[in-house]
């Protein structure tokens, strides 16, 4: 059995990088904790509603991430944070050599029905004598030097990549640490899954339309094979079960807000996820592009996503 730690130890040279990861993932401990008290702790409901004793209830994503940006903060290897939490970037220490991008409760809505939802996280190396700014964490997910997430389900599990693969690690809740469960994940080239939300089917292009539709032919359509729906509605959820088992993950561009290229965020939902599924041999695009060659813009942008099986991402994009 090998702990995080010592994992940590054998995987990455930097020692702090090594500390970023121990601070991102010791919070998202606590976390757990605190979401498996559920509404026994009286924080569920939503922020600005009092709880019986009167107090203000905060939601579970603004503690997240209070806990997080405050273990964070006070970590001398970062540089700075940026979270969908936040409107802004906040700065940390100007001798930290690490950015990191957090969403840190992706699928929030899921917390009211006891279901699943995750923490997740890109880091970036940047150094410099001025305090950090936006544009440094401008950088193409390409760049990151790790990403990954922690999903909190019947277990809560931590799975990430330094870029030497992808690795799963399970949380010994008696000992308070990950223990590594599954090496060097492969996700299969081909697929008989998908996910989509298919409520959205009426706005998405034709191009896409027509891509589902064949899915959802089945045998009798041209891709001649049945193939299964899921939706979690947590992209964490949905990409943990796509490593797992395969499987292809979609949120495409859709013409209820033309402008809006995408729901998904870049900076802390695409780009740590397009790491771990092509360090995995999956394959992470958008319509056009792959995802972690695209030079952002802001760290709060959208971006369509698709990423899964490589060979049904091709095949999604031939249409
Ligand atoms: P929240 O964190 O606001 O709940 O959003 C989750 C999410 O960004 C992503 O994790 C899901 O894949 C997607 O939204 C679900 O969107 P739908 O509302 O279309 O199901």
């Amino acid at each position: 059995m090998q702990s995080l730690s010592q994992f940590l130890a054998s995987d990455v040279s930097s020692a702090s990088l090594q500390e970023v990861l121990l601070v991102t993932t010791q919070t998202c401990i606590e976390i757990s904790s605190a979401l498996k008290k559920g509404s026994l702790a009286g924080i569920l409901g939503m922020a600005g509603n009092e709880n019986v004793q009167g107090e203000e209830q905060k939601k579970l994503d603004v503690i997240s991430n209070n806990m997080l940006k405050g273990a964070l903060l006070a970590s001398p290897a970062i540089r700075a944070i940026a979270s969908e939490e936040e409107d802004d970037i906040v700065p940390a220490n100007t001798d930290g050599e690490y950015l990191i991008a957090f969403d840190p409760l992706d699928g929030s809505s899921n917390i009211d029905i006891n279901s699943m939802v995750g923490t997740i996280f890109s880091i970036y190396r940047q150094v410099g004598s001025e305090p950090a700014t936006e544009a440094d964490f401008l950088q193409p997910g390409k760049n990151q030097v790790a990403a990954g997430y922690v999903l909190y389900g019947p277990s809560t599990m931590l799975v990430f990549t330094t870029g030497h693969g992808v690795n799963m690690f399970t949380l010994d809740v008696e000992q308070g640490e990950f223990i590594l469960t599954r090496e060097n994940v492969k996700v299969d080239p081909e697929t008989q899954e998908f996910a989509i939300n298919m409520s959205n089917q009426r706005f998405w292009s034709d191009a896409m339309q027509n891509y589902v539709n064949d899915l959802v032919a089945g045998k009798d359509g041209s891709r001649g094979k049945n193939f299964n729906m899921r939706w979690v509605a947590a992209m964490v959820g949905d990409v943990h079960r796509i490593l797992c088992r395969g499987g292809i993950f979609i949120y495409p561009w859709d013409k209820k807000d033309p402008n809006k290229p995408g729901k998904l965020r870049l900076m802390y939902e695409a780009n740590p996820m397009g790491m771990l599924l092509e360090q995995a041999g999956g394959k992470a695009f958008t319509h056009t592009e792959r995802i972690l060659d695209i030079q952002p813009e802001g760290i709060h942008q959208r971006v369509a996503v698709v990423l899964g099986a490589a060979n049904e991402v091709d095949k999604c994009l031939s249409y």
